[in-house]
């Protein structure tokens, strides 16, 4: 017996029954135990060692090529009821759902072992935390588990405590696409996850739990579960802003929550920390503010475009500790992706010798595994109980046209609808077409686990009586002119956005009212010390272009009305404003 839970004890024994799993092994979280996994890995080639000279301690993973990235066309959210899910998901009935995916399993781990992963998402001691338990049969699963959230012995004594987890189940099948599922129980707490080894398939902790079954709990509780990076921005006075930020996949969260910024900043006294990358879990705290913590341990971060230039802190955790998976390696057998340096790779990701005709060193979505406790900026008050308080909420896409630089919201109800009507250009963070313009709610379009209009609905709750909420505004760095360069410089320089945000949160900087929103006046906005932009720049990106916006709000529209009578009024409402405003 490895668990005092029965509960925990039992389920462990069926799926020993069910998968027919050879051996057993319940994680500690312990050094050795990592160095064993680590071995093994090593044995089986799933792992590379890399140069241990360059890169002490740091593996290479080159995955299946057909499973490198989410696959939201087979991810299920499986509810007794069709309506609870809304046309933002894929739905199956629960029964259904279990029978087919148990069938994938029956027998899937003969003459494999299986781990029993209990892990804490958010610090150990956090009343907004909450625990799960994944079971897998994949070894570097365990090892990013092991990176990613609290796990282990400290884990299953809060599980043990509690009385209660989220069931994870996964195993990687054959790999085969055929043969995949993502599937989510939300009123069970389950998730069955087959066929796949990828992160937001496989690491059950993140994308499954923290967001689709989190923002399913969050809604029955109280709370937001949110596809956000925080970080900390504290001004030359000492005084320090958190600011929770939703983007899309891959589009510049991890470089953003570690920002150093501008050397004119720095020398000013503006520093950045970071809490966290990719996850946000918030609730209103007795003052009336909301409170966040992150609830992993560590960053999946995408790997391609990560340098000195663009984020020189995630390089500097890069040299040690890390897991890289599906990027190149050079000659003396360094990780390398495109944009990292000049040095020529001599080995893809497929494994093959590079050859620039036939493709990337690097998968576009190649990621490092890190602990979070590697960065350089990573702020002490992330492992904080209680959490940070959240003074802005900024909601960013990318879209190379229409949608300015920053716009704060009028009210509450205003941002939730800004947040609900973010649409941006995909990524390679899920597979399908790369560029296409796709509406993504809150960046939240592929991990909601509910009825996008009920989530909406869940936000505009908070605006009550002794609320004390974050101001909210919505950003886009991506614009691009005729020639298709960006015309924003983007990564250290985007402090100045962040510097007009909290200016604007302690009310020390004006702005002009717009249709869309308030903006920067022109001539107020920091522009010291950045070369090549000039005011007239600055002026074109926060330019409302009237006949497009009416065009884009006729498809908002259209978009909102496609999740039918559940959407709030207020939306609507909020909506129509902007519309008069526009003619
Ligand atoms: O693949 S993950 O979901 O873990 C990363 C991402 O797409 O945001
Ligand atoms: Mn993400």
């Amino acid at each position: 017996m490895s668990t005092t839970l029965l509960a925990l004890e039992n389920w462990v024994k069926q799926v020993v029954e069910h998968t027919q799993a050879d051996k057993v092994v319940w994680c500690t979280g312990s050094d050795t135990e990592k160095q064993e996994i680590d071995e093994l890995l090593l044995e089986t080639g799933d792992f590379k060692k890399l140069n241990e000279e360059t890169h002490p301690n740091c593996f290479l993973h080159l995955s299946d090529p057909q499973d490198v990235a989410r696959v939201e066309h087979l991810t299920f959210i499986c509810t007794e009821h069709k309506d609870d899910v809304g046309p933002n998901n894929h739905w199956m009935h629960p029964e259904k759902a279990h029978a087919k995916i148990d069938d994938l399993f029956s027998g899937c781990m003969q003459g494999r072992t299986m781990y029993v992963i209990p892990y804490c998402m958010g610090p150990i001691d956090s009343p907004i935390s909450r625990c799960g338990v994944e079971i897998t049969d994949s070894a570097y699963v365990v090892q990013n588990m092991r990176l990613m959230t609290r796990m282990g012995t400290h884990a299953l004594n809060r599980i043990e405590a509690e009385g209660h987890f989220v069931k994870g189940l996964h195993s990687t099948g054959e790999l085969d696409p055929d043969r995949r599922y993502i599937m989510h129980f939300p009123e069970e707490l389950t998730i069955k996850s087959y066929g796949s080894g990828y992160g937001g398939n496989a690491l059950l902790g993140k994308k499954c739990h923290a967001l689709r079954i989190g923002s399913y709990q969050a809604k029955t509780e109280g709370w937001l579960a949110e596809h956000m990076l925080i970080l900390g921005l504290e001004n030359p006075q000492g005084d320090t802003h958190y600011i929770a930020a939703a983007f899309p996949s891959a589009c510049g969260k991890t470089n953003l929550a570690m920002l150093i910024p501008p050397e004119g900043y720095v020398q000013d006294g503006w520093k950045i920390t970071t809490i966290g990358d990719d996850i946000c879990w918030m609730r209103p705290g007795e003052d009336g503010r909301l409170w966040a913590i992150n609830p992993e341990a560590g960053f999946f971060g995408v790997a391609p475009g990560t340098a000195k230039n663009t984020n020189p802190n995630a390089l500097a955790m890069l040299y040690k500790d890390t897991i890289f998976t599906n990027v190149g390696v050079t000659e003396d057998n360094q990780p390398w992706w495109e944009g990292l340096d000049d040095k020529v790779p001599a080995m893809d990701w497929k494994g093959n010798p590079y050859d620039p005709e036939v493709g990337p060193a690097a998968h576009p979505n190649s990621r490092f595994t890190v602990a979070s406790k590697r960065c350089p900026t990573y702020s002490p008050k992330a492992e904080n109980a209680k959490g940070v308080p959240i003074s802005a909420i900024v909601f960013g896409g990318r879209r190379e046209n229409l949608v300015p630089l920053v716009t704060q919201a009028r009210s509450w109800a205003h941002g939730v609808l800004m947040g609900a009507t973010v649409a941006s250009e995909t990524t390679a963070a899920a597979t399908g077409a790369v560029g296409v313009v796709r509406h993504d709610p809150m960046a939240m379009k592929p991990f909601c686990g509910y009825h996008f209009a009920d989530y909406w609905a869940h936000w505009l709750t908070f605006d009550k009586d002794g609320a004390n909420l974050p101001e909210i505004f919505t950003v886009n760095w991506f614009r691009k002119d005729e020639n298709n360069n960006f015309m924003w410089p983007g990564f250290s320089e985007n402090m100045r956005v962040l510097e007009w945000i909290v200016n604007r949160v302690s009310n020390n900087v004006g702005a002009h009212s717009t249709a869309l929103g308030d903006m920067p006046n022109v001539q107020e906005f920091n522009l010291n010390g950045l070369d090549g932009f000039s005011r007239d720049d600055l002026n074109k990106l926060l330019t409302v272009d009237l006949n497009g916006w009416k065009t884009e709000l006729a498809n908002t529209t259209e978009y909102l009305n496609g999740f039918g009578e559940r959407v709030p009024d207020a939306l609507y409402k909020e909506l129509d404003n902007i519309k008069s405003k526009l003619n």
